[in-house]
């Protein structure tokens, strides 16, 4: 057996429950389970579990899900039977319970395990630690940061972000949330509202009447009601369809060095939605896998201990190629995987990257053509401009 500390000397563990991917939303609902299958499978495909310690998740606890959720919500999500999806339901129906039984968040089969252990997982990462067993924890199970207190929303029932930062809390001072999935972080923000000792950062789309949620403006930082000491701690980074690599990776760099510099978190959780990558079922931007990738190497360079969870991404195949590109930057298997840059053939998922067998594939190859970027420099310099101008109002 090989040693499972990484070359730096970062100790990893991967927290994964094989259970998650037999749940199933629905024949042609976006979110499908089984991206975890292909992420493990390419993950070990490359040998990277020898150079981390690997988990089997367990499922959280009732009092778990309750240290964020509220115990009516929970006793609902428990008891409540699996119902096939009326058609004419739709997501903002505002009959249903809890906002449960709609297209975006259907009542199937075990949903109550699937939510606890996708729970599980965070709350095991920020577990590892807290207890300083782990530089690095991932859960690519977890990142559902659309679930409210007492509200499914968004294909997501509990909030395991929530659940794990409330854990971090325990021990340290000031956690930095980031989020790179295309959509908003609205649920991980709305939760830390009042508190200075979260700061969150969400990069997403913003088009308010056509994309979803629809929150999290550029002046939207958290509320200024009087003596709110969680004032000025929401940054929000809206974007526009086609953002590119060097875009993105340039934005977040400006973006998080001034919010750590300011806010000197003790501790970092990074939501890696994989839905911000180009070729995604719901997602515009153009990210390849090493742009999207090189926020997780940017936080990793922070040497700040690290939650990293999954989130959306409905392209299965590239969802799998940049959880397991991610995982190798934090093992330090980066290299190994470049110099492989074909799959490795006896992964049983191999079929699965048929017509692209390359982890790292081209716009060209992922897109035909990439779309048309939306984003002006012009524009990206104003979000500069004004984060810098809330993180005034910030301190240690
Ligand atoms: C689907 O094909 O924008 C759900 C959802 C189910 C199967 C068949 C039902 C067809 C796209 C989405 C009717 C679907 C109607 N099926 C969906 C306002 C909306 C109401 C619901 O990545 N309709 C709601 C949620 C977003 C809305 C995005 C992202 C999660 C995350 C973290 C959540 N909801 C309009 C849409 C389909 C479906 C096809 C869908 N839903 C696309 N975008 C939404 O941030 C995990
Ligand atoms: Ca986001
Ligand atoms: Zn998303």
């Amino acid at each position: 057996e090989l040693g499972i500390t990484t070359p730096k000397g970062y100790d990893v563990s991967f927290h994964y429950n094989p259970e998650m991917e037999r749940h199933h939303f629905g024949q042609t609902h976006p979110m499908k389970p089984w991206r975890l299958t292909l992420t493990k499978g390419l993950v070990t495909a490359y040998g990277m579990h020898y150079t981390m310690k690997n988990y089997t998740a367990r499922a959280a606890t009732y009092d778990e899900l309750t240290s964020f959720h509220t115990s009516d919500y929970v006793d609902f999500l428990a008891t409540v039977a699996p119902q096939p999806t009326p058609l004419d339901l739709d997501g903002t129906n505002s009959d249903l319970k809890f906002n449960l039984g709609g297209s975006d968040c259907p009542l199937f089969e075990g949903l109550y395990n699937y939510c606890s252990l996708s729970g599980g997982a965070s709350l095991d990462a920020a577990r590892k630690l807290c207890t300083k067993q782990s530089d690095i924890a991932i859960a690519w199970g977890g990142g559902l940061h659309h679930a409210k207190r007492s509200e499914a929303s968004g294909f997501c029932y509990v909030n395991d972000i929530v659940i794990a930062i409330l854990q971090l809390l325990r021990v340290h001072k000031r956690v930095l949330y980031i989020d790179i999935d295309v959509h908003h972080g609205d649920g991980v923000e709305e939760a830390f509202f009042s508190t200075d000792r979260v700061m969150t950062v969400s990069f997403h789309k913003y088009d308010p009447m056509n994309f979803f949620p629809g929150t999290g403006a550029l002046e939207d930082n958290g509320p200024k009601s009087e003596h709110n000491p969680g004032a000025h701690h929401a940054i929000n980074v809206p974007l526009n369809d086609g953002i590119t690599d060097e875009q993105y990776k340039w934005l977040f760099e400006n973006v998080i060095s001034r919010c750590v510099e300011k806010f000197k978190p003790e501790a970092i959780v990074l939501q890696c939605g994989a839905d911000s990558l180009a070729g995604d079922r719901l997602g515009k931007f153009n990210l390849l896998v090493q742009g999207h990738g090189s926020c997780v190497e940017y936080c990793k360079g922070l040497g700040l201990p690290m939650i990293i969870v999954g989130g959306g991404g409905y392209t299965p195949k590239n969802v799998a190629r940049a959880w397991a590109y991610e995982t190798a930057i934090a093992t330090n298997n980066q290299s190994n995987v470049a110099a492989t840059a074909e799959i490795p053939l006896h992964t049983p998922y191999r079929k699965n990257f048929e017509y692209d067998s390359v982890l790292l594939p081209s716009i060209e190859q992922i897109l035909g053509d990439a779309r048309q970027n939306r984003n002006t420099q012009k524009r990206l310099q104003e979000i500069i401009q004004h984060v810098t101008e809330q993180l005034r109002f910030v301190s240690a």
